[in-house]
């Protein structure tokens, strides 16, 4: 530890609780504490206050119609178009103005401006040159790309036209797109020829060919020529169905698309993510409640106002970029900031000279980059002024104190309030933060539940459990940004999410609860600490991941006889995955063996799925009634005294495993 952290430690330790400062509250979107006893009177009429944010082609009739639980549908028979939003009703004011700024690698070479003025040129091409391919109303056009202006470009251009988009990770694998477009019956893809990363040129499109390779049906491809002639050595041809992007647009110049009126419940977008079982869930979000929740949060929970510089350094591909890189920010007008590069090249101080240049104002990160610039030490930071930011945000997993502290002292100059702010891909938006113009922050805890929000914290029946005490979090009223079903699939919508605390033959809308699968705990002011994951999901470096995910693919492998993978605590990545591999008989437990594993998890998931060991065991320890007990192999990961071994059919092989990873 520097001797700058040690005097931190030392005077910020005590400290629980953080005001926000007198000028940021002086200046905040929301400040009046009234707001939350106000929206709890006036529920659900107090969401007008979201939809309101927004233009409407046709006002809705009712806010929410209960009528049908777990099927809610919110602003009824209005409609709206999200690329209108998020775009043309700024033009008149802020034409000129950045609506994004793209800082990309190679540093310095190729950073882009699109005014609100030139994306709007580029929607509506691209909107025209999608149709032109033959993408109606509702075809799932799905998305495979990296940080490139081409994606929120194509994100907005099938908003513009009423065509679901579903976008996947660019680090995840072909056998990922070939999944997910399978499972989407999705017959267009909009991908690139590659990226840089750490300034080199990355061969993107022989992992998009290989997926496409695994699609059951026909397809369109169109692919964004990023790398230029850098990219020439991977030799790319592109197919009878492949059509570059460039030469579309070129031929849709000056084109304009009239944005297509969606009703408020149609679909905006699909975006796969981890469950329970192998099966990945296609989340989906809609048009008119999706876009009030990320707007009304962008601007009561991020503070932000037209004339900001917002920075996320999320991936568009998860939904954190969705809310808020993309949607969020655009339906407020604002300057949205997208950096293509990691926060280490050219050097650790990446993200600071970013902020520094672009005089950001509100910069929202995770709690696993957090702990790696705090790794990295202070003097990056310290080298750059920050003093343009006026807000921190972190997203994604639990933020330990010791991490808040370093990023409220480092990088926010104590004078930023932080929102650490709980929500899922499947609720659209923030669920669990403090509003920062009006409550005090505690490190560690996200906060109360935004205003409006009826979230509680339960035992197994259900009871609300004392302050203090771990608990399930749950959520006990709809509200306008939750999922409305996992695509062609009521039935899992149900199982996954309500029928743990639900009636669910009621169709009293009282009766139902949505489960996250969280763990937390609330204490005497009310403030929730997000404990982590129940289920058998992981949180790798705030990616979700799925156990039985990755235990498929380790069977896959030939030579392996079964597997069990849990999450061991990572310093940086929070979670790390542990894989338990018992071989098939000759089959050698050599590093070759173990090599191969990795590579398989690799290709079926992507790297951040990569298991941080591979642990050969003759015996996975189980109950009697055959059950994997995983609660002993995480103890095993974590270094952690062994819980309890007596219900175990083969008590004696914890021991063994141990010593293998603890090595003793
Ligand atoms: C937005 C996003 C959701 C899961 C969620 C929880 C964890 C997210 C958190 C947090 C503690 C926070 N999570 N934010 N845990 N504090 N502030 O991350 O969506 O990828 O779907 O992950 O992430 O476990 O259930 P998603």
């Amino acid at each position: 530890m520097s001797d700058d952290d040690v005097e931190l430690e030392a005077r910020l330790e005590e400290q629980e609780v953080f005001e926000p400062s007198d000028s940021f509250v002086g200046q905040a979107n929301v400040s009046d504490d009234a707001i939350y006893e106000e929206f709890d009177e006036n529920w659900p009429e107090c969401w007008q206050a979201a939809a309101d944010l927004l233009d409407w082609e046709e006002p809705y009739d009712q806010v929410l119609d209960d009528s049908n639980p777990p099927f809610y549908e919110w602003f009824t028979d209005g409609t709206i178009n999200a690329s209108a939003n998020c775009i043309d009703r700024h033009l008149d004011e802020r034409g000129d103005e950045a609506a994004i700024e793209w800082v990309g690698e190679p540093v310095d070479e190729d950073n882009v401006t699109l005014t609100y003025n030139d994306l709007h040129e580029k929607v509506n091409e691209a909107a025209a040159a999608l149709r032109d391919l033959g993408v109606g109303e509702d075809d799932v056009v799905t998305m495979y790309m990296p940080m490139i202006p081409e994606l929120p470009i194509a994100m907005l251009a099938c908003a513009r036209i009423g065509a679901p988009h579903s976008v996947v990770f660019a680090g995840f694998s072909a056998d990922a797109l070939a999944t997910r477009m399978n499972s989407a019956d999705s017959e267009y893809l909009v991908t690139c020829d590659g990226y840089y990363r750490r300034g080199d040129p990355l061969d993107h499109l022989d992992k998009a060919n290989e997926g496409l390779s695994g699609v059951e049906h026909d397809t369109d491809t169109v692919v964004v020529d990023r790398l230029g002639p850098n990219g020439d050595d991977f030799g790319h041809d592109l197919a009878d169905d492949q059509h570059d992007w460039g030469d579309l647009m070129a031929a849709n110049e000056g084109a304009e698309v009239e944005p297509v009126d969606r009703d408020a419940e149609d679909m905006l977008f699909l975006m796969y993510t981890s469950g329970t079982t192998g099966q990945p869930k296609g989340v989906k979000h809609t048009t008119g409640g999706y876009l009030s929740w990320t707007a009304w949060t962008s601007q009561a929970v991020l503070d932000i106002k037209p004339e900001d510089t917002y920075f996320c350094s999320a991936d568009i591909g998860w939904i954190t970029g969705h809310s808020y890189i993309v949607y969020g920010p655009l339906a407020l007008g604002t300057t949205t900031m997208m950096y293509e590069g990691t926060p280490d090249h050219p050097d650790r101080d990446r993200l600071w000279e970013i902020v520094e240049d672009y005089e950001a104002t509100q910069l929202y990160t995770a709690p696993t980059a957090i702990r790696a610039f705090m790794k990295w030490g202070s003097q990056y930071p310290d080298e750059h002024d920050l003093s343009s930011l006026r807000l921190l945000g972190t997203v994604g997993e639990p933020i330990n104190p010791r991490a808040w502290k370093w990023y409220y002292k480092h990088i926010g100059n104590e004078e930023c309030p932080i929102v650490d702010t709980w929500w899922q891909t499947e609720t659209g938006g923030m669920m669990v933060t403090t509003l920062p113009g009006v409550k005090d922050m505690k490190p560690g805890s996200a906060g109360p539940p935004l205003p409006g929000l009826d979230v509680q914290i339960v035992d197994t029946d259900g009871e609300e459990v004392e302050p203090g005490r771990a608990g399930y979090l749950t959520v006990n009223k709809p509200w306008p940004g939750m999922l409305r079903t996992l695509y062609k699939n009521d039935e899992r919508f149900i199982d996954e999410y309500w029928a743990e605390y639900s009636d669910t033959d009621s169709d009293d809308s009282d009766d139902w609860v949505y489960f996250p699968e969280d763990g937390a705990k609330i204490d005497e002011d009310g403030y929730i600490t997000v404990l982590g994951r129940v289920d058998d999901v992981l949180n790798v470096s705030g990616h979700r991941l799925g156990t039985m995910e990755i235990e498929s693919a380790i069977v896959g492998v030939e030579g392996v006889a079964e597997a069990a993978v849990v999450g061991g605590d990572h310093p940086v990545k929070g979670e790390a995955v542990y894989a338990y591999v018992i071989v098939e008989d000759g089959q050698e437990e050599s590093e070759a063996f173990r090599a191969e594993i990795v590579e398989a998890v690799e290709d079926a998931i992507g790297p951040i799925a990569r298991p941080e060991q591979v642990i050969f065991t003759p015996e996975l320890p189980k109950t009697r009634s055959g059950k994997i007990m995983r609660r002993l192999l995480e103890d095993i990961a974590n270094g952690d005294e062994l819980g309890n071994t007596s219900t175990l059919r083969n008590p004696e092989i914890v021991e063994d495993i141990r010593q293998v990873v603890q090595g003793d």
